[in-house]
């Protein structure tokens, strides 16, 4: 173990706080890049190019769309401009996999053809229907630019590949007209339905109302004709537009996830929007009345962005499906860059997805856990073990024998003194601020420890992700961020510091860090899977076998590793 060296704190030094900003993910159309993408491509290196997310050769992508397992194959299908490397043209792109890990491209399975759709193939859900026939519902842009809800079915239910998908000659099923008073430019992503007792099936679309949020809900006893139920499933003030709403069932007292259409005594309900306002996917936690059809949150789990999120980084768009071959239940999301818009024309892509997570209620059944699905674990190769140790502060310790810029840590501290716990105070109340003005190099007692990702040789760039512990009113607070300040030499990119505070008690429980680490991108998992944060990076320095990992303490007080476990990752075999 190394003592914090006068070079480190020297370059910890030159962190300090920066404003909370971020770049919005837009749907701006930028006429003038369109179609410029193969030139560029074709010259530029690739170091941020990922080894195990999914991503295709080129172009923009963005929401996943549909996901779905259907004779044994998952399918994923997405936003995808053909043309270029910023959002545009949009089709339902497709890829297959047999493990969620290795993915083969298919042919474009949606896009513009038909009146209800000849403006865009938008986002989507898949549904299984009693037979066993997937059903597919999308948001298509017609001749006005209304948002309409479209459906398609297999051309042939027998392949299991789904190549040709066919558009209802009923299109739209769903569109705002003046009897229902929807607003046309808010009214999109259909979900994945579920099936009520009274044998009609029900989802949901968002939209708007002025700043309102709201799910409208739809009836259907053919899956071909909707109607519009009196009320919305659920709204909430001051929101803005809900986009990609997702709903569904979770179990209280089993891991095991759930078809979308499961009602009982033990399960709860979860609601996810994604913002447009803000484009961060939140959810509540609730109950829903199947028989006024009504979703209602829990006390305490609050809609919109005072609540709790799936992601604390950048995931948005996201989209969960029941996983029958596992029963598991499993959640999606895009993973947008942080990269400058001519940087990302250069490269010639932009977009990637996040590891596919199982999502399940958490045993105080007031958040939800993820965790990367188990998959992911068979490109881990060249285990790398430390013996449980001491990380005394200020001290960092190289985790060796790495491919550190394609890799999988996890690691574990466990606290054992917290008489010199820092004092939270009471101001103190946004996480994410706290950590961009707290980053890592601001020394604390308790903490920043955690690990320096895709961090240089001369440490002339790291990503952070750590934690801080702090004396709260009648707990100790845990506080985990990750500070992408330090991550690039390159000024153009979006280096927001991410945080929130994590529910696990400290003193009870260790604290464990998961980092999936793909070139451009760092995907946290805190205390098991209660807090995500997903960050993309671009360094200059630290990139391919540059890369380093290291664990670090930058408090002053001790803290025990007793876990740390690295893995470098295969590529997958993506598209
Ligand atoms: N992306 C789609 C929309 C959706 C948005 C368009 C969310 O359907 O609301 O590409 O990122």
């Amino acid at each position: 173990m190394e003592i914090f060296s006068v070079r480190l704190s020297f370059f910890f030094a030159l962190l300090f706080g920066h404003g909370v900003f971020e770049l919005k993910a837009s749907h701006h159309t930028y006429h003038t890049f369109q179609n410029l993408q193969e030139s560029a491509v074709s010259a530029t290196i690739q170091p941020y190019r990922t080894g195990y997310h999914f991503q295709p050769p080129k172009n923009w992508i963005n929401d996943p769309n549909g996901p779905m397992i259907y004779k044994g194959v998952y399918h994923l299908f997405y936003q995808y401009n053909p043309k270029g490397a910023v959002w545009g043209n949009i089709v339902w792109a497709h890829s297959t996999s047999r493990d969620l890990v290795n993915w083969t491209p298919q042919k474009v399975a949606i896009f513009p053809s038909q009146p209800s759709d000849i403006n865009g193939t938008w986002s989507g859900s898949a549904t299984i229907l009693p037979d066993g026939t997937p059903a597919i519902l999308y948001t298509g842009i017609n001749p006005l630019n209304q948002q309409v809800q479209n459906l398609a079915l297999p051309k042939n239910p027998s392949d299991p590949y789904l190549l040709e998908w066919v558009k209802s000659p009923k299109n739209p099923v769903m569109a705002p007209t003046p009897e229902n008073q929807i607003n046309a430019s808010s009214f999109r992503d259909p979900t994945t339905a579920w099936l009520g007792v009274d044998g009609r099936w029900r989802l949901i679309v968002g939209s708007k109302i002025n700043r309102k949020g709201l799910a409208y809900l739809y009836r259907s006893k053919d899956f071909v004709h909707w109607i519009k139920a009196k009320h919305p499933l659920h709204s909430a003030k001051k929101t803005g537009m809900w986009e990609c709403v997702d709903f569904f069932p979770v179990s209280v007292n089993s891991p095991v996830g759930l078809d979308t259409s499961t009602l009982g005594p033990h399960v709860k309900h979860v609601l996810k929007a994604s913002l447009d306002d803000t484009k961060h996917d939140y959810y509540t936690i609730g109950e829903y009345d199947h028989v006024k059809d009504i979703y209602t949150p829990d006390e305490g789990s609050v809609d919109g962005d005072s609540g709790l999120r799936y992601d604390y980084g950048k995931f948005y768009a996201s989209k969960t499906f029941f996983d029958s071959s596992k029963n598991r239940r499993l959640l999606l999301g895009w993973l947008n860059e942080s990269s400058s818009v001519s940087d990302d024309i250069k490269k010639g892509w932009a977009g990637i997805h996040a590891i596919p997570r199982v999502v399940r209620l958490d045993k105080s059944g007031k958040q939800l856990v993820q965790w990367p699905i188990k998959e992911i674990e068979k490109l881990r190769t060249n285990p790398v073990h430390l013996p449980s140790q001491y990380l005394k502060g200020g001290s960092v310790l190289e985790v060796p024998g790495l491919t550190a810029a394609q890799a999988d840590v996890e690691i574990t501290f466990k606290v054992s003194d917290f008489s010199k716990a820092e004092v939270l105070d009471t101001s103190w109340t946004n996480p994410q601020l706290l950590c961009s003005q707290k980053g890592a190099s601001v020394k604390g007692s308790l903490g920043p420890f955690g690990l320096l990702i895709l961090a240089s040789k001369g440490m002339q760039e790291y990503t952070s992700v750590f934690f801080r512990i702090f004396k709260g009113q009648n707990k100790h607070v845990v506080l985990m961020c990750s500070d992408q300040s330090r991550s690039s030499l390159n000024p153009d990119n979006d280096k927001t510091t991410y945080g929130a505070f994590v529910d696990v008690d400290p003193v009870h429980e260790q604290l464990s860090l998961r980092s999936l680490i793909d070139h451009s991108v760092v995907e946290s998992f805190g205390g098991q899977g209660k807090n995500c944060i997903s960050a993309r990076v671009y360094p200059t320095l630290a990139i391919n076998e540059a890369a380093h990992l290291y664990a670090f303490n930058n408090g002053s007080e001790s803290v025990t590793i007793t876990r740390l476990s690295a893995w470098s990752m295969k590529k997958a075999h993506i598209n």
